[in-house]
């Protein structure tokens, strides 16, 4: 997996170089914990960091950082306004267009906020990581051209911490069981369980919790087994689309 992963950032950063903005687009529930710094110490001049999903974080905002929901339409004006400003004061643009190129990881919501900016639907959008694979063009309006671009990883990152921040599809992992028991271990230390009350089970433990949501789903095997696998990505899945949040 390590080279596609580095073909990625070498597409994208030829992407972040040659345009006058950069929007960095971060799932707001992952803000913490899913910048990509090594693009925002290189493009710090040009950076804009936008955090989507607002309409599924009601949590405290970080100075600097533009909030935005696709699905309200809320925020999405201060980052159009922001960008112009910014892609329209560099000294050393080329042409009468202004260049704006998103960045992050998988999933954010970089190819929603594209045409949500453009107001087309042009770029392909949809819940699993790895929709968008590689550079596209889009222009919108007063001279912008937008580019959207594929989701970038550490290449160090592991797929379970990669997943707590949804950016990788639970078909592409091997073992959902590790993300979904942190999950379910972080609900357990909450004063109202959010997973047991989401699925109506009432597990007494991580393990017995997951056991009763595939029993619940008919997720069985022979001889009666649940298939924790297969209940381990239907939690990972609902959590990384917001279903039930967590702390
Ligand atoms: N609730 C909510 N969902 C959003 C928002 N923005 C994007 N999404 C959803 O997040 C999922 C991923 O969106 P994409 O725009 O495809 O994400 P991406 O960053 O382009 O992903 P890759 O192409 O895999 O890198 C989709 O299911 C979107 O509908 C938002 O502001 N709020
Ligand atoms: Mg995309």
């Amino acid at each position: 997996m390590a080279e596609p992963k580095r073909r990625d950032y070498a597409i994208v950063a030829f992407a972040l170089r040659t345009c006058d903005a950069a929007l960095e687009v971060v799932d707001a529930r992952f803000l913490a914990s899913a910048r990509v710094e090594k693009m925002e110490r290189r493009y710090k001049n040009k950076l804009i960091i936008c955090a989507s999903k607002l309409d599924l974080y009601p949590g405290k905002r970080e100075k600097g950082v533009i909030y935005y929901s696709s699905k309200t339409g809320e925020g999405l004006e201060e980052i159009r306004a922001k960008a112009k400003e910014i892609a329209g004061n560099n000294p050393y643009r080329k042409g009468k267009d202004l260049k704006i190129a998103m960045f992050g990881l998988p999933n954010a919501g970089k190819s929603t906020l594209l045409n949500a900016l453009c107001g087309k639907r042009s770029a392909k959008a949809a819940f699993r990581a790895g929709t968008t694979r590689g550079p596209q063009w889009v222009r919108g309006k007063d001279d912008m051209m937008f580019c959207d671009t594929q989701g970038i990883v550490d290449l160090q990152e592991g797929e379970q911490s990669l997943a707590m921040k949804a950016g990788i599809d639970v078909s592409d992992m091997e073992n959902p069981e590790g993300a979904a028991y942190e999950i379910l271990d972080r609900a357990f230390l909450m004063a109202k369980n959010p997973v047991n009350r989401f699925y109506g089970v009432a597990g007494e433990s991580p393990e017995d919790a997951l056991e009763k949501i595939a029993k619940k789903r008919g997720l069985l095997g022979k001889g009666g087994d649940p298939r924790l696998f297969e209940a381990a990505k239907i939690v990972v899945r609902d959590f990384q689309k917001g279903k039930f949040a967590i702390k």
